[in-house]
């Protein structure tokens, strides 16, 4: 018996650059589809942890049909709940919870379809987690905002911050959110 899944998922990796002609488009990717607990295990179980990936690359669960692009149409209204973690103690455990609570929809009340998906990017000297949302509606965030900082054990000094899509995009502007 499998166990299904409030909804379908896809995993994508984005590769790191071997050079600088590879656009973002290039390095992008979708790695599969699924929808059940067993498979959700058994693809964990068979691609390499967080703390194996290399800098310059990610990790993004979306739900099917939805790009993990600024541009696609159900992100660009929308916006990321992320935080930056310098050295996490446990990546591995911090990068499963997070995808634990998304495809759980724990995060968020039934039927809101606010989240879109999560993102981990590897960066020289830190990671990010970043929880993509379809709106900017801050009735609908708090409360995500709230759990997310529960997910990720962040401490009440620790500031989780929400930035719309297109605020990230313009440089110097400040988060929308914080919790
Ligand atoms: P990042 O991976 O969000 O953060 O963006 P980083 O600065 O810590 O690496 C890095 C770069 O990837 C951006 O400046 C863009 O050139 C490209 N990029 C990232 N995202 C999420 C998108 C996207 O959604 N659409 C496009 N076109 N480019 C993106």
């Amino acid at each position: 018996v499998k166990h299904p899944l409030n909804s379908k998922w896809t995993l994508w990796y984005t590769k790191p650059p071997v050079d600088k002609s590879e656009s973002w488009s290039d390095l992008l990717r979708p790695v599969i589809t699924f929808d059940t607990v067993e498979e959700f295990w058994a693809i964990y179980n068979s691609i390499p942890k967080a703390s194996e990936l290399p800098v310059k690359s990610d990790y993004h669960l979306f739900k099917e049909g939805i790009k993990p692009e600024w541009e696609d149409e159900l992100n660009s209204k929308g916006g990321k709940w992320s935080f930056q973690f310098k050295k996490p103690d446990d990546i591995n455990d911090l990068w499963t919870r997070s995808l634990l609570s998304v495809i759980g929809e724990t995060i968020e009340e039934d039927d809101s379809d606010e989240v879109n998906g999560i993102v981990l990017n590897i960066r020289k000297g830190f990671i990010r987690i970043g929880l993509w949302t379809r709106t900017c509606d801050e009735n609908t965030l708090l409360p995500i905002g709230e759990k997310l900082k529960k997910v990720l054990k962040l401490t009440d000094d620790m500031k989780l911050e929400f930035a719309s899509h297109q605020a990230s995009n313009i440089r110097g502007s400040k988060p929308l959110l914080t919790v």
